[in-house]
Order: structure tokens, then sequence, then C-alpha cells
């Protein structure tokens, strides 16, 4: 018993807690995650981007990019799997990006660390190692990046993947495997098409985490894209939840209407830095956008043009129903077990009583029976302190920790009002 509870106590302290991002190629994940970080770091193009599976979490300290390279064996398997695959762009591409020249450079090598001080060096060799269009990308295994703004708690972990119909068959994998380990999923798909293809990459989402679909969010991404977003999302919505509240999705109404969110982080992102943007910019890339919002003064109207963005309300979601529903699912967690503990020392007592009084019951009995069971019953009476000792200790560390992680939650939700 104390064992179970030393394993669930290592398990929560560890804990990580992640956020994948996932979707079809170019569905919009880097800029997505992007608008959330408050910053332009994870590549971003109009052809497939990123590469490498990419976690992004707080850093105590500076920026921070941390490496992990395939070893020899790994590297071997990954070509023999390719060969199987019997599609040849990866090694086209490969041979194109002639990476084979600095393989050896990097298969096999020690993780690795670069600390940052300079924003413009930070992005550049995330791009190194992240995009596709860049060579060293294929030798790495996982890319961490650690944030010194970062504004989730230290545990809260996100993960930017390849897209799930990436035609490089390893890297879509990557991404498949990776939605059933993490405990929030959010699905990007682009709000202007929902084909037989976008459903077959939510079907899959959820064929990937059947247990658990509320983890789940679908976001309709770059909805600037609609001719008039708002009108014609709501249209769209309606077709979409159709689909979301069968059985091989959420199965369930409310679920679905909850977990579906259109997003617009492009203009956001702009938005964000619009004092710092070209005429040229906001002349023929934001207005044209802003317009089909139906919104023509951008100076006057930002905030509502932030609005409609949705990335504060899925932000807020974020933290909200993903991020504080798992601490006090985990809370519960702790606490049952400390109920059961609790039920388990009041037996013990229970049991003791009840052979005293055997004891008495005995007591015309042989007195060298009598002492026989007396000594019996001392014997179990030391295991039993000894039991209860160990059983306080335990139950002391997860008061602490319980009171710990309390004002922990209290202390984060009172930040974010
Ligand atoms: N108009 C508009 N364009 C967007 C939006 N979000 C992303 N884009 C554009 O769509 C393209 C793909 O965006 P990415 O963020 O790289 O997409 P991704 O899903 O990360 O792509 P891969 O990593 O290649 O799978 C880029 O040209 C973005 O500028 C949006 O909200 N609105
Ligand atoms: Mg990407």
């Amino acid at each position: 018993m104390n064992d179970l509870f030393i394993e669930i106590l290592k398990k929560y302290k560890s804990k990580e807690f992640h956020i994948a991002f996932v979707g079809a190629i170019k569905a919009g994940k880097s800029t997505l995650i992007n608008s959330f970080l408050g910053r332009n770091l994870t590549s971003i193009s109009v052809t497939p981007e990123t590469a490498a599976l990419t976690k992004i979490r707080a850093s105590k300290d500076k920026d921070y990019i941390k490496l992990k390279f395939y070893n020899k064996k790994e590297w071997t398997n990954l070509w023999e799997s390719i060969d199987e695959s019997q599609s040849d762009i990866f090694k086209r591409e490969y041979l194109a990006l002639e990476a084979d020249k600095i393989k050896d450079k990097w298969v096999g090598t020690e993780d690795k660390k670069i600390s940052f001080d300079d924003q413009k060096e930070f992005k550049k060799v995330i791009r190194k190692w992240t995009s596709s269009k860049k060579a060293a990308h294929y030798f790495v295994k996982e890319v961490e990046i650690g944030l010194k703004d970062f504004s989730l708690p230290e545990r809260v972990v996100f993960i930017d993947t390849p897209g799930l119909d990436d035609p490089i068959e390893y890297r879509s994998k990557i991404t498949r495997e990776y939605i059933d380990k993490a405990n929030a999923v959010l699905v990007c798909i682009q709000a202007d098409a929902m084909t037989g293809q976008e459903l077959s990459t939510i079907y899959r989402v959820f064929s990937n985490t059947p247990h658990n679909p509320g983890k789940v969010y679908v976001i309709g991404t770059k909805l600037d894209n609609l001719n008039k977003p708002l009108i014609d999302w709501e249209k769209q919505r309606g077709e979409w939840l159709k689909r979301l509240e069968e059985d091989a999705c959420y199965g369930n109404k409310e679920l679905a209407k909850n977990n579906l969110v259109s997003a617009s982080a492009y203009m956001y992102n702009m938005l964000k830095q619009y004092d710092n943007l070209s005429e040229e910019t906001i002349d023929y890339e934001l207005e044209p956008m802003t317009k089909r919002f139906r919104i023509k003064n951008i100076d006057d109207n930002l905030n509502k043009l932030l609005d409609v963005t949705n990335i504060a309300k899925i932000k807020n979601k974020i933290e909200n129903e993903i991020i504080n529903k798992h601490e006090i699912i985990f809370l519960e967690d702790i606490k049952e077990h400390y109920e059961n503990i609790k039920f388990d020392l009041v037996n013990i007592f229970q049991n003791i009583k009840s052979e005293n009084q055997e004891l008495l019951q005995v007591a015309d009995e042989d007195i060298k029976e009598i002492k026989n069971k007396k000594i019996e019953s001392l014997n179990r009476l030391e295991e039993s302190k000894k039991e209860k000792e160990e059983l306080e200790e335990t139950l002391t560390e997860v008061k602490n920790l319980t009171r710990k992680r309390s004002n922990e939650l209290s202390n984060y939700i009172e930040d974010l009002l």
C-alpha cells in the first residue's frame, strides 16, 4: 500500500502536462502556437514545414533549445522503415538537401542544450532544427524549446507536430503515436473546408484516443479565409457539429459544442504587431482580412478585431477547462487514496480489538494456550504499530502535498483572474 502511494507521489511530482497541436499539413498548427506564445517562434510556411516533434515549455532562466539526436540503431531502423514505405519523397528530399554529408556529425551525438539572449539567433536555430527545408532536422529526434516568458505553469508543455498526412510516413507516425500520450489535443482543421480528407483527420484523432474524447478540441483555423467569417462559420459549425456529435467522435452534443471553436491566429499575430507592420502589409494583407469581418477602421477597432480571432477565448479554455480540470482530477485522485488509507487504518485497529476480545473469551482455557495467544497478539500489535507509523508518515506527506498543490492551484487561479 505504501509502495502504491510512493508511486503516485512520484508520478505526480514528475507529471508533465502535454497539449499537442495536430492536424493536416498546413492546417495552421504552428501559427496557432505562435499566437499563444505571443511571438513568432515556431517555423511556419506555405509548404510542409514542421518536421520534428517540438516541445515548448517554460524556462526558469534564459530561452533555450534542447536537442535529442537519433542513435545509430534508431537511425538504421528509420531508414529501413522508409525503404518499406515505398515512398521515395524522403530520399529525394534527403539527397537534394545533401543531408548525408552531415549525417555522421549528428547521428549518435549526445543531447545538446543551447541558451540564447538574442531573439533573431534563437529563431534561426529553431528553424535549423525543426524545418523540413534544413538538412539538420533529419537527425534530430526531438526538439525542446524553453521560453522564459511562457505564460502557462511550468509543467505545461505545448507540442508542435508534423502534419498527420505528411507525405513522409515516419513523421506522421510520430504525430499519431503522440495523440494517445498527450493530455489534451488541439486538432487544427481549416475552417473553410470540411472535406472527406479533413473528416478522416478528425476520425484518426478520435480513434487514437477512444476512451477520452473530451481531451480533444477541434479548432476551425484560418477563420479569416471565409468570405463572411462570422456568418459563414455559424453555418459551417452546424454541419461540423452533426459529424462531431456522432459516436466516432464525441458521441455527445454538449461536449461537441463546447470543444469546437474557430480561430484566426494569423490575423491575431498581425494585430499584435500592428504598430510595426509596413503600410503595404496593412493595405494588402491585414485590411482585406478585417473587412471580411465587416470591420473597416483597424485603429479604432483593435480590441474588437482581436476578440473575433478567438485566440484569447481558446487560451482561456486551455487554462480553465484543460489545465485546471486536470489539476482538480489529480487532487481528487490523491484524496481518494487518502480516504482508502484511512479506511484501512480503521480496519486494522478493529481487528486488533476483536482479537483482544477473543483473548478474554478463552480465559477459561488452558493457561498455556492463553500465553501463546498473548504472545501472538503482542507480535501482531507490534507489526500493526509499525504499519501505523508508516501509514502516518505517508499521510503527512500526502497532506503536505495536497496542501501545497491546493495553494499552487489557488495562486494560479488568482493569477488568471
Ligand atoms: N489567412 C490565414 N492564414 C493562416 C492562418 N494560420 C496559418 N496560416 C497560413 O497557413 C500556412 C501554414 O501555416 P503553418 O502554421 O505553417 O501550418 P502548419 O499546420 O504548422 O504546417 P506544417 O508544419 O507544414 O504541417 C502559412 O502560410 C500561414 O501563414 C490564419 O489564421 N489565417
Ligand atoms: Mg508546423
